[in-house]
């Protein structure tokens, strides 16, 4: 017996340390897509993990999963509430928890250990967790409160706040918390969690998000002290271009709850509830697009600590707001990122004194300045100089965005903003600036806490500012929500950008949640009909709804969300809304036609000011619109497939089929010319399919001698722009495609480089040859959509792309694709099984390629110019390559399989 126990004791030390020699082990767990999340409420969140291993060809043959709640006990195998056992699979990705039904509230700590084809055996990972929110809305013992003197659109920001105890030891404390406006709270006088602008952007009255925190550290034995501050944010702030306020309500109140748990294993709630008090502090007004005024008389040191004395605080008001649409959080919330200092202090023609951050960014100023009490220092924000050099602020329309810092006289005074943000490069400064010193000045870049998993750089500076610049313009408008700008009065969830833009942002930064929680926001603002909004949250009512190329953010984001990370259940979830989009097409067409209704199109193409000559690239709206009709249908036909929907895929196939045929008889003529003839026009059919096998050929010729007419120029506006290049690949003309990449005039994607652009611009032209603007009705500096390019860099130049059939890159495909005289290419990204890289370069003649597959996956490589040359892999002649599949030969290039591992090619290239 006793032997017996020894036995298991041994033979679990043993699992937990690696053998001798094992190469293999298990890393990077994520729970629906997060590191140790918390506040998860999905039922049966899905599991991930990446392996590690030193040798070549590795796949998982097998995993074991186990889930408890005591992690102590879980590396002993102990308290296990799930264990898979050993399953005989390969899947790495999305694993379903599958054991009893989870509890609120409740952190689950599990770890997976692998078995790979070599017959190696992992270690199990490292305890990973995820933690459980509140299930339930009636879960919720809260009470919304307000003050009393929010019950007006103005007013400074009330703070709140409430001494409670803890009697026992505590083991746990989780803090569940909302707001109708923004908040910050404070646990015994420090700041809870690293989250801005929480709790988000949604359209409150349907889905509110919930934050969970584990304030367990921040507590202390005996008296506590909790407290928030609200502010107006999208809730009550002013929102869209109308001049209007108050969106979602005229009160600002919020919904705490605390759940303290006891070693003992009893708990303590701490409510909000009408024993809390409330007062005003220092933020006098804060406003989204128009800063934030701050006195700092009015503060009120340490009053969220349990000593501050608040006999003069009033009694808060309780609310009967509801808590049925309460959800918990599933994606990143806004945070502190970057840091730049003042490049220059500017004495504008004008006298203005300005300071340069040399980047345009989003979020911030930080500043540590003294001032005589009384008085202020104003922070005014632009993205620009103006011709002259003086600041130029035009272009916000109405947004303000000044900050107001009013001083206490206590010295060296602390302060950063609480409930705005601003986009800006340059600030203008006045009031107390006497002697400024650019040193006590900070920008801070503000942006959903993505994480990063793509670089990109080539022999090329200004294609690599061009990268910096897409990734500079995904920063500042992945705020909560895809915005199309972060500046002027309007920094809407316009839904055509954020489609045109996806592939792109997928390949910057890991955008899964932030997509997962927007496209949930997408299918709930959908109108009745299907009709998709131009902006979600829709903030700008029932008609503005149901554009081409807009509402198809409906299909497109989901189907390339399955595509970017092999994620099913975005498209189980979403096939609804897919289903409608297509279905409200349908309800609009005539004869299969859909020629009704109000298009945006192929927003800002090329139009010169004197078209004397019909120069301007104008595309019919409704062929467009068909187009799109199409492409939408073939997606919904796509994931019908995937998700194993026989009827709907034959219904759509039908479909699809009728409205290429309805495209056909209105916009191309017998001979094949389109009735637009402009590059989207012929972009946009080649791309969706649109015309029958024997048109293409001329169809690409018409599109390349009409890019040749305009000097190798580009015309196209948002819709045409993402394809441009990938039609000019897929027809075998990527050389056209360097010429207009590369291309430095006006319209191109390197003019504004040029031009000394930080960020992609709304327009080809927001700054003109002459240095003068372009209408400030609509000149953002900070547009993301033109940047659409980056996936076409990434995936063609670079050749880093996935294969449809096994997404999300369990099957990768490498093949770069050199041309313009570029020298390297290189791209890097984190995938979900791993890092992947394609990395090239030509030095004298020779073609160096180095090529990284993640444990896991396989790729196919194909490298071009190859075929009937020497090519070695690591010294060795290719042939000689175990880890390689048969080697074919395809024109001028050669194609093979490989399986994982770090391969180095090289050849004489003949391009
Ligand atoms: C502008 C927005 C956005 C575009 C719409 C049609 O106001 O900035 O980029 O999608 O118009």
């Amino acid at each position: 017996m006793r032997n017996y126990y020894l036995g298991i004791v041994l033979s679990c030390t043993i699992m937990n340390l690696p053998a001798a020699g094992q190469t293999l082990s298990v890393t990077g767990l994520r729970t629906e897509y997060q590191k140790n999340p918390m506040g998860i409420d999905a039922a049966a969140p899905r599991l991930s993990w990446k392996i590690n291993s030193s040798e070549r060809n590795v796949m998982q043959r097998a995993y074991q999963i186990r889930v408890g709640t005591d992690s102590a006990a879980l590396l002993t195998g102990k308290s296990v509430v799930w264990d898979s056992g050993t399953q005989q699979s390969d899947a790495s990705v999305f694993l379903r928890y599958a054991g009893s039904a989870l509890q609120s509230n409740t952190r689950y700590y599990w770890q997976v250990k692998v078995k790979d084809n070599q017959d190696h055996e992992s270690a199990w990972s490292a305890v990973n967790s995820w933690h459980t929110g509140l299930f339930n809305p009636a879960e919720w013992s809260a009470q919304w409160i307000t003050s009393s003197m929010a019950d007006t659109l103005v007013g400074p920001s009330p703070i709140f706040r409430k001494v409670f105890s803890t009697e026992g030891r505590v083991k746990s404390a989780m803090l569940y918390i909302t707001a109708h406006g923004l908040y910050e709270a404070q646990l015994n006088g420090k700041r809870v969690g690293q989250d801005h602008l929480a709790p988000g952007w949604t359209s409150y009255e349907k889905r509110l998000l919930y934050q969970s925190y584990d304030v367990t550290g921040l507590l202390k034995n005996g008296q506590n002290a909790i407290g928030f501050t609200l502010g107006d944010g999208w809730y009550r702030g002013y929102l869209a271009f109308e001049g209007k306020r108050g969106f979602y309500g005229k009160h600002l109140s919020g919904l705490v709850q605390l759940v303290v748990e006891y070693t003992d294993g009893t708990k303590k709630v701490i409510n909000s509830d009408q024993s809390w008090k409330y007062s005003t502090g220092p933020v006098r007004f804060s406003d989204l697009y128009n800063g934030e005024v701050y006195d700092a008389k009015y503060e009120k040191p340490g009053w969220s600590t349990v000593n501050y004395k608040d006999a003069d605080w009033k009694n808060v008001q309780v609310i009967p707001a509801g808590k049925e649409a309460l959800e918990s959080s599933i994606s990143p919330l806004a945070r502190k990122h970057e840091e730049f200092s003042v490049v220059k202090l500017i004495k504008t023609p004008k006298g203005e004194t300005v300071l340069d951050f040399g980047q345009n960014v989003v979020g911030w100023v930080s500043f540590k300045l003294s001032g005589k009490a009384g008085t202020y220092i104003q922070l005014e924000h632009g993205e620009v100089l103006d011709k002259a050099g003086n600041f130029y602020d035009a272009n916000l329309r109405k947004a303000k965005q000044h900050v107001k810092y009013i001083f206490k006289g206590s010295g060296l005074e602390s302060y950063e903003p609480h409930f705005t943000y601003q986009g800006f490069r340059y600030v203008k400064l006045t009031g107390n600036i006497a002697k400024i010193d650019p040193s006590s000045f900070k920008a801070i870049a503000v942006y959903s806490d993505m994480d990063p998993t793509g670089t990109f750089k080539t022999s090329n500076p200004l294609l690599n500012q061009l990268q910096h610049n897409i990734q500079w313009g995904q920063k500042g408008n992945f705020m909560d929500v895809p915005t199309d700008c972060p500046q002027r009065d309007e920094r809407l969830g316009w839904t055509g950008d954020a489609q045109v833009f996806f592939r792109t942002a997928a390949f910057n930064m890991d955008v899964a949640g932030f997509f997962t929680k927007w496209m949930k926001d997408v299918a709930s603002d959908q109108l009745a009909n299907g009709s998709v909004p131009f902006v979600v949250p829709n903030v700008l009512g029932e008609g503005a709804a149901g554009s081409t190329g807009w509402g198809d953010v409906a299909t497109i984001i989901p189907w390339n969300m399955y595509v970017a990370y092999g994620d099913q259940q975005i498209l189980a979830t979403q096939y609804p809304s897919m289903k409608s989009w297509v279905d409200f097409m349908t309800g609009k067409s005539k004869n299969d036609l859909w020629n009704t209704g109000f298009h945006f199109g192929d927003w800002l193409f090329y139009h010169p000011e004197d078209d004397n000559d019909g120069r301007a690239a104008i595309t019919d709206k409704y062929l467009i619109a068909q187009a799109f009709y199409a492409h939408s249908t073939q997606l919904l036909i796509n994931s019908a497939k995937v998700l194993g929907k026989k009827a709907d895929e034959e219904k759509y196939t039908e479909l699809l089929d009728r409205i290429k045929k309805a495209f056909l008889k209105e916009y191309i003529t017998p001979n094949g010319r389109m009735v637009s003839g402009s590059q989207t026009a012929y972009v946009l059919a080649l791309n969706f399919d649109m015309l029958p096998e024997n048109l293409r050929q001329q169809a690409v010729d018409f599109l390349v001698t009409n890019i040749e007419s305009y000097g190798n120029h580009l015309t196209t506006g948002f819709l045409g722009t993402p394809y441009l290049c990938h039609v000019l690949t897929r027809f075998g003309r990527t050389d056209v495609a360097y010429k207009l990449l590369l291309q430095e005039t006006y319209p191109s994607w390197l003019y504004p480089v040029k031009m000394g652009a930080t960020t992609i611009w709304e327009r080809w032209d927001g700054i003109k040859p002459d240095g003068s603007f372009q209408t400030t009705g609509m000149n953002s500096f900070n547009h993301y959509a033109y940047g659409a390019i980056g996936d076409w860099m990434y995936r063609v130049m670079a050749g880093l792309d996935t294969d449809e059939s096994a997404p999300g890159y369990k099957k990768i495909i490498i093949s770069p694709q050199p041309g313009g005289k570029i020298t390297h290419a290189a791209a890097q990204l984190e995938t979900l099984y791993g890092l992947t890289v394609s990395d090239w370069k030509i030095e004298n003649g020779v073609f160096k390629l180095k090529v990284v597959i993640p444990p896991n996956t396989t790729a196919k490589i194909k490298l071009p110019g190859a075929a009937g040359t020497m090519v070695t892999e690591s010294g060795t002649a290719l042939k000689n390559i175990k880890a390689l599949g048969k080697i074919s030969n395809q024109g001028n290039d050669i194609e093979f399989n490989a399986g994982s591992g770090t391969y180095q090619f090289e050849y004489a290239i003949k391009l």
